[in-house]
């Protein structure tokens, strides 16, 4: 983790726009702020599905996720501050850490929803998420969300750095990669029961998991205890904010039988979130450089008879 002096931390603005501009974070938090819950998600989360090596426990299956509300400036107000040039279509983000570590982001996006955040749940980030200052791309693979931010330039392409041309990328059975797989697709995954809860004897018991989408806002959950035969309609927990880990539940009554337990989530752009075997169908089963990335496949528990919940 970097060591970086709050008070002289500065953040650069500059490319292609018509006033380069310098903010300290005093200057900064000058600009009218607001706060929203974003979930961030690594695109690795969840790749050993894909893999076929499905984690044991929540945790390691999906645990490369988080909900939070952020609190920042729209980087559109503080583009708009510098003037952009008519010539501009992308963005790119430079943290302040050793590898500065960088990511391209396309103009339209960064004139859309994303926040230079200095804060997280109501009190300043932490040095390990990107104090003093990150950039949070709201529904984006969780890469692009750049902690320690101490650059932006505004440029007409983007820079094909390490993380977006090879690292993040997905290889498709042809042997060509995927680049640019910005938004995180609908993806849910039930907590409870989840990898090694044990339930203590038949009868009544909640199913409880999150989901969440990349494109908006989830609308439907439907929940499986027969490994995807039959389907019925969880209830979606408030709040439902767009991009935003969303809670579902449905009561459920265990008979002792072995059982395989699914979630499947539908996001408001119709998409509905496909089983493992049809996403292999496409995508195959090559890993890229860094693991697999983006798969969002559903996810089953097994209950057995004697109470024991496992990955397989
Ligand atoms: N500057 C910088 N930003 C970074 C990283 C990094 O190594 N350096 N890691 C990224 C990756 S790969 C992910 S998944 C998210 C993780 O954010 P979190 O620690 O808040 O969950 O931060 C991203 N931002
Ligand atoms: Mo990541």
């Amino acid at each position: 983790m970097p060591k970086i002096d709050p008070t002289t931390h500065e953040l650069l603005l500059d490319g292609l726009i018509e006033r380069p501009l310098v903010f300290t974070l005093k200057n900064f938090r000058r600009f009218p702020s607001v706060s929203r819950v974003y979930f961030i998600e690594c695109a690795g989360n969840s790749g050993r599905e894909h893999e076929g090596r499905p984690g044991e426990t929540v945790q390691r299956s999906h645990g490369l996720f988080s909900n939070s509300e952020w609190t920042g400036v729209p980087l559109k107000n503080v583009l708009e501050e510098a003037g952009i040039k008519p010539k501009a279509r992308w963005i790119v983000a430079e943290g302040a850490d050793a590898s500065r570590m960088s990511r391209s982001i396309p103009l339209d996006k960064a004139l859309d929803d994303v926040l230079l955040a200095y804060g997280q749940n109501g009190e300043a980030l932490r040095p390990e998420q990107g104090y003093p200052l990150r950039l949070v791309v709201p529904g984006w693979e969780g890469n692009i969300n750049i902690k320690w931010l101490g650059r932006i330039m505004v440029t007409e392409e983007p820079f094909m750095t390490r993380e977006e041309a090879a690292i993040y990328t997905d290889l498709t059975p042809d042997g060509k990669a995927r680049w640019f797989t910005f938004a995180m697709e609908a993806k849910s995954v039930i907590t409870r029961p989840s990898g090694e809860h044990i339930l203590e004897g038949h009868g009544w018991y909640e199913i409880s998991g999150l989901a969440w989408s990349g494109r908006g806002r989830v609308t439907r959950v439907e929940v499986s205890i027969d490994g995807g035969k039959t389907w019925a309609d969880a209830h979606l927990n408030d709040p439902v904010l767009p991009k935003a880990a969303t809670r579902f539940s449905m009561p459920w009554r265990w008979d002792g039988s072995e059982v395989a337990l699914q979630s499947r989530c539908t996001d408001e752009t119709g998409y509905v979130q496909s089983t493992r075997e049809q996403l292999v169908s496409v995508r195959g089963l090559q890993a890229g450089p860094d693991g697999f990335n983006h798969y969002n496949g559903i996810k089953t528990w097994f209950v057995h008879r004697d109470g024991k919940v496992t990955h397989a």
